[in-house]
């Protein structure tokens, strides 16, 4: 039985700051952490948040949820909840006032993932160079910023995301005058540069790791969570997100190391100020060079409970991994952000948008808002999956789940914070291919989501190849496959059973490398990335779904991406304006954005069937900007989206 922390009474009343396992779901509302939390197991379980003001289950207290759960929450998940809980016990007050102006709420963002854009050099990986080729294409699609993935000298364990020196640029890639060179040109052509920032965890090949094993008295040995088995085995029974336990043996110090992500991706400590100095310093740096900002490698697990408690199965199976519950928001998160932001990104005025997975709205308030200090966006990735449902799952993305998670974001996330909108990455199959198999609706979708991104209250994150609408690929064999992450969890499915066969079918439609297969700038072989093999297969999809066919062709998703990016940018109303909900039923998603005596009506068919229109389009009122379909009709067809501007206000 795990210690439960005491019931504190202050005269008798509960102190509303000490939450226990005898405290009432209702009194958990009122914190961040509690209400994300409740809010999430309703989503996921398709109840209305209502339900918690039901006086049944407002007094539930929480230890009995392991009963209720009939064991699928156990002691350990209580008791953790109870110490988050007691972390941050308000939630956060949004302001009122105007919505401050900001470059990077206007600014149109650009995923780059570098190994598959461009190759310049013709060795089949894509490089800087052929980045910096490439820019009048981005410039000419309106793009304002761009993300450049990690570019950093990596063994490729994890794609780069493993950093062995910050501060050189990886030889496939090319060289620091390379990066230079492409800095300068993004600036020259009027655009900017933020860079993905992973501090979470070095490669095992960075010299700090190599001297923290070698030598336990070494100042570098402190920079990890090194510590000496337990009972002759791990520390304690986390594992990795990657599959596998989460810790390796170290014979030189006799100690293990921690790893929440690959084998060759080692957690930092950042309780150490000396490794906290030496990342600042680091960030620095790069920011001196000019770069506009950060993109933050999941920064939610920087803080770790110090105690490294042993994890929870229950939480496990919800989560993904054990022990995740120890490092996802820990008990320090919000110190580290607000010294790293005052150290760094305060010093040059850069922009800071975290990567957070599974990081509710309140929490994410907690870390965005203007006036806490601490980064300035955060995605957080809710809507990639419907409820209950990862991305290995087979199943059809329901678009109707996105109404009500979206207007939420609109409706409550304040005027001191800003949401980042984004649907793909490289880390996740591409939405078309989630939504439908038929290649009929697939640039209908593509426009659907397209738009929700380009006209929601936001910053909007395309990701490359989504302007074009590229989908998912094909992975027959394992050797087709090249994430360690969809390698390491075919093999964990043969190892339970699963032929070969059986195995690739669930690798191949929710492994990463769906969004990792080469840019696809024309039919010509490899799609144009690469004179040569490129190192991981191109889609033959590039023979209909290329960057020159659509650049012509005046109904294609790269023409309706820019003519969308081109209305935002001659809007400020889709930019700053107030977000209108207007009510329909659950099939269509419909709002208004309003500001002065300009507004725009946007009307999305959520559904693949035809569906009824559901408000009066008023012709001589509402005049139609742009639509994924080529003409009007009574009815709405599957996945239409329009966007009307409403006459002048008379
Ligand atoms: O796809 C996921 C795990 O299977 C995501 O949860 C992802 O791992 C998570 O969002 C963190 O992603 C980031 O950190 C990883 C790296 O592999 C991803 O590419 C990066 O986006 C470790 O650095
Ligand atoms: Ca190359």
């Amino acid at each position: 039985m795990h210690p439960v922390v005491p019931d504190v009474r202050i005269n008798g009343i509960r102190s509303n700051t000490m939450f226990t396992s005898n405290s009432r779901i209702k009194e958990l509302f009122d914190t961040p952490f509690g209400y994300d939390v409740i809010e999430t197991i309703l989503y996921m379980t398709g109840k209305d948040i209502s339900l918690i003001k039901n006086p049944i289950v407002g007094n539930i207290k929480l230890g009995s949820l392991v009963s209720l759960s009939k064991g699928m929450l156990d002691d350990a998940f209580i008791d953790t909840l109870v110490r988050i809980l007691n972390r941050e016990t308000k939630r956060h007050e949004c302001s009122k006032n105007t919505v401050d102006q900001k470059w990077w709420k206007s600014a149109v963002f650009y995923q780059i993932y570098p190994r598959s854009f461009m190759d310049s050099n013709g060795d089949g990986i894509g490089d800087i160079n052929g980045i910096t080729q490439k820019l009048d294409y981005l410039k000419g699609l309106g793009i304002d910023a761009i993300w450049l993935s990690p570019v950093y000298d990596s063994p490729n364990d994890d794609n780069g995301y493993d950093i062995r020196d910050y501060e050189k640029i990886m030889e496939e890639f090319g060289t620091m005058a390379d990066f230079d060179r492409l800095l300068f040109e993004v600036h020259r052509k009027g655009m900017k540069l933020i860079m993905d920032l992973v501090i979470n965890h070095t490669s095992d090949e960075h010299k700090w790791f190599k001297a923290a094993i070698s030598d336990k008295s070494s100042p570098y040995h402190d920079y990890y969570i090194l510590r000496p088995g337990k009972n002759g085995t791990y520390p304690n029974n986390w594992t990795s997100v990657f599959g596998g336990g989460a810790w390796n043996y170290y014979e030189s110090v006799n100690e293990y190391g921690l790893h929440i992500f690959s084998k060759k991706q080692m957690d930092l400590n950042w309780e150490s100020e000396a490794l906290r100095k030496e990342l600042y310093g680091m960030v620095n740096r790069w920011l001196d060079k000019g770069i506009d900002g950060f993109r933050l490698d999941v920064i939610n697990l920087i803080s770790k409970d110090p105690q490294l408690p042993m994890g929870s199965e229950a939480i496990a199976s919800l989560v993904g991994a054990v022990g995740y519950e120890h490092t996802f928001y820990g008990p320090r998160l919000h110190e580290y952000l607000k010294e790293l932001r005052a150290e760094t990104f305060a010093v040059h005025n850069a922009f800071s948008v975290g990567e957070g997975a599974g990081v509710g709205m309140e929490v994410a308030k907690q870390i965005t808002a203007e006036g806490r200090k601490e980064l300035d966006e955060i995605f957080n990735f809710e809507q990639l999956d419907n409820p209950g449902e990862g991305r290995y799952d087979d199943y059809e993305y329901d678009l109707r789940y996105l109404k009500p998670l979206l207007s939420k974001w609109q409706l409550e996330y304040g005027n001191d914070c800003w949401p980042a909108l984004v649907f793909e990455n490289h880390d996740n199959p591409r939405m078309p291919g989630k939504v439908s198999n038929d290649q009929i609706y697939r640039d209908k979708i593509s426009k659907l989501i397209l738009t929700l991104m380009l006209t929601l209250r936001g910053t909007p994150y395309i990701y490359q190849g989504q302007e074009i609408g590229m989908t998912n690929s094909r992975f027959r064999e394992l050797s087709d496959l090249r994430d360690v992450e969809s390698i390491n969890k075919y093999n964990k499915l043969v190892s339970l059973g699963k032929t070969p066969k059986e195995a690739m079918k669930t690798v191949s439609k929710g492994t990463r490398d769906n969004a990792r297969i080469p840019m696809q700038w024309d039919d010509t072989d490899h799609g144009g990335f690469s004179s040569s093999d490129p190192w991981i297969a191109c889609s033959p999809d590039h023979h209909i779904c290329n960057v020159l066919e659509q650049i012509k062709r005046e109904d294609s998703t790269y023409s309706f991406t820019k003519a969308l990016i081109d209305l935002r940018h001659k809007n400020e109303t889709l930019v700053y304006g107030e977000y209108i909900p207007v009510k329909t039923d659950n099939d269509t998603f419909c709002y208004i954005r309003k500001l002065g005596s300009t507004s725009f009506y946007i009307e999305i068919n959520l559904l693949g069937t035809n569906t009824k229109r559901k408000k009066d389009i008023i012709k001589d009122k509402y005049t139609m900007m742009l639509c994924n379909y080529d003409k009007h009709d009574e009815l709405l067809r599957p996945y239409e989206t329009t966007i009307y501007l409403i006459g002048e206000e008379k």
